[in-house]
């Protein structure tokens, strides 16, 4: 319960991984962004979480996530999904269309209106899972691009409740979002949802930008808080907002390892170390990054042997070609690099292709001289944030992408990279590793403060008030907030 209400969150998949043994099946939690970021305001708040369960129908699923859920306080509404709809609604629309895209990777785009069919099919059928389980005044709260067709479903299944969109990745500019050949679909459903909340004020004007850019009469108003706007595109009102997500800091940051039992992150001493940890994917830079670190060693011979790259990267998206490519295209590179560069005794890189535990993980994060997280282009980017949540010790550097979301907030802290430019990205690798430790420390209490108060119960408190002001319908909304600033184009 979130305020009064009953927490309902829609997200494309559930937050387990369900693997099929003979008997029975295998469930784990899974790893990403969003995961991190929900699991603690429903471990808090309890609720019921709507999702894929990444399986075809199957009973044994329904009673394995149900079974999941048995000591937890809160349920799992599952949907399944079949192959077809797997391959043109996940694959296809989610992953090889809107995912390129918002990242600003036009070329990568596979527009197909098959893809779309099924895209739209399945926003169906998630509407039709939430009007099963709606109670009246739940918090209906929709989460990410998978799912921007929910709310115009919902509504013309007569739903009536206030709804409320997260979108967690990057929103782009009018010209690149125009080469998507259903973008007023897309946009007039968005504007069904009651509140839409982006990551940064980059994200947000560029979504009002592509409103005013693709839909003629939209209306823009400002409001009291500096960061939202009321927004009319017909007789749809949307309060559009900036809310960038966060962590549970004090988990990061309380955690006591001394009993964990695991010691893999331990061959991390002895050298400094620059440190990555991403999900599988294009947009997080890994290859770019592999290449700056090999530029540092070409350019400064002296640190072979004193410095190590750690390099985790789980396992995303495998069964799509281009993730497989990645995959293989980083597996050659670290072998050419630790293959011209290793010495007896030191291997410049150490890969590990797989998920750890979140003490492992915290364990790898307090070992670290230097976090790089240089994605090209990031919603936000929570490895950044629990980095600086994990180093109790005030050590250790964020080199920091100036095109990830948390560079707006850590902006004082972090040393900003665009991780296109090799050079600059070694050259700040270096910089980072010469830090002198009161440097490090002045820069890692400015993050930490505001990390500290911005965490991610504060972000959902602060989405969920506005969600609660938002109007339940149009007539809520006085039309004169719209006249004195049709149409601005200055926001
Ligand atoms: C999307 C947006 C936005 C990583 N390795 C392990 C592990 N992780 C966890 C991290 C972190 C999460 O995965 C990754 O989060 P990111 O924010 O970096 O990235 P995405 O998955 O792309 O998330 C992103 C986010 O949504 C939230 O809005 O920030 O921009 O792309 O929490 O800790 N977790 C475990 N083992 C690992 O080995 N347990």
């Amino acid at each position: 319960v979130i305020g009064q209400r009953r927490l309902v969150v829609v997200s494309n998949r559930l937050p387990v991984t369900i693997e099929a043994a003979e008997d029975q099946n295998r469930l784990r939690p899974s790893c990403g962004g969003l995961v991190s970021a929900l699991i603690p305001i429903l471990d808090r708040s309890g609720g019921c979480w709507v999702g894929w369960t990444g399986t075809d129908q199957s009973d044994l699923v329904a009673a394995s996530v149900s079974d999941w859920c048995a000591e937890k306080n809160y349920s799992f509404a599952p949907v399944f999904l079949n192959a077809a709809e797997r391959s043109d609604y996940y694959h296809g629309f989610s992953n090889e269309i809107i995912w390129p895209l918002f990242h600003g990777l036009t070329s990568r785009c596979q527009f197909s209106s098959r893809y779309w069919n099924a895209y739209t099919r399945v926003n169906e059928k998630f509407s039709a899972a939430v009007s099963r389980i709606a109670k009246a005044g739940d918090f209906i709260w929709v989460h990410d691009y998978h799912l921007m067709l929910m709310a115009q479903s919902l509504r013309r299944r007569g739903l009536r409740h206030r709804l409320a969109y997260f979108h967690h990745i990057p929103f782009p500019c009018p010209d690149i979002f125009e080469t998507l050949p259903w973008r007023k679909e897309v946009l007039r459903a968005l504007m069904h949802f009651n509140v839409i909340g982006f990551q940064t004020a980059r994200d947000r004007r560029n979504f009002i930008a592509c409103l005013q850019h693709c839909l003629p009469g939209v209306r823009v108003s400002r409001t009291n808080q500096e960061d939202h706007l009321l927004v009319r595109a017909g007789s749809d009102y949307a309060s559009v907002g900036t809310y960038p997500i966060s962590i549970d800091y004090e988990a990061f940051a309380q955690v006591g390892l001394e009993n964990t039992g695991d010691s893999t992150a331990s061959d991390l001493s002895g050298t400094r170390v620059v440190l990555g940890v991403d999900r599988l994917d294009y947009t997080k830079g890994i290859p770019e990054r592999l290449m700056a670190f090999q530029e540092l060693l070409k350019r400064r011979p002296e640190l072979r042997g004193q410095v190590t790259m750690t390099q985790i990267v789980v396992p995303s998206r495998e069964t799509i070609p281009e993730y497989r490519q990645l995959r293989l295209c980083i597996e050659t590179m670290v072998s050419k690099i630790n293959g011209e560069f290793s010495i007896p005794g030191w291997i410049p890189i150490h890969y590990y292709y797989r998920a750890f535990s979140r003490p492992e993980l915290i364990r790898f994060y307090r070992a670290a001289h230097v976090a790089a997280v240089t994605p090209l282009r990031d919603g936000m980017n929570l490895v950044a944030k629990e980095f600086c949540a994990s180093r109790v010790d005030k050590r250790g550097v964020l080199v920091l992408s100036e095109f990830a979301g948390a560079a707006d907030e850590l902006k004082d802290g972090a040393l900003l990279v665009n991780p296109h430019d090799t050079e600059a990205l070694a050259a700040t690798f270096d910089v980072a590793l010469q830090m002198e430790e009161s440097e490090q420390g002045a820069r890692m209490e400015a993050m930490q403060s505001h990390l500290r108060t911005h965490d991610v119960f504060r972000w959902s408190e602060l989405f969920h008030a506005d969600h609660s002001n938002a109007s339940d319908t149009s007539s809520e909304i006085p039309n004169r907030n719209f006249e004195a600033t049709a149409a601005g184009s200055h926001f």
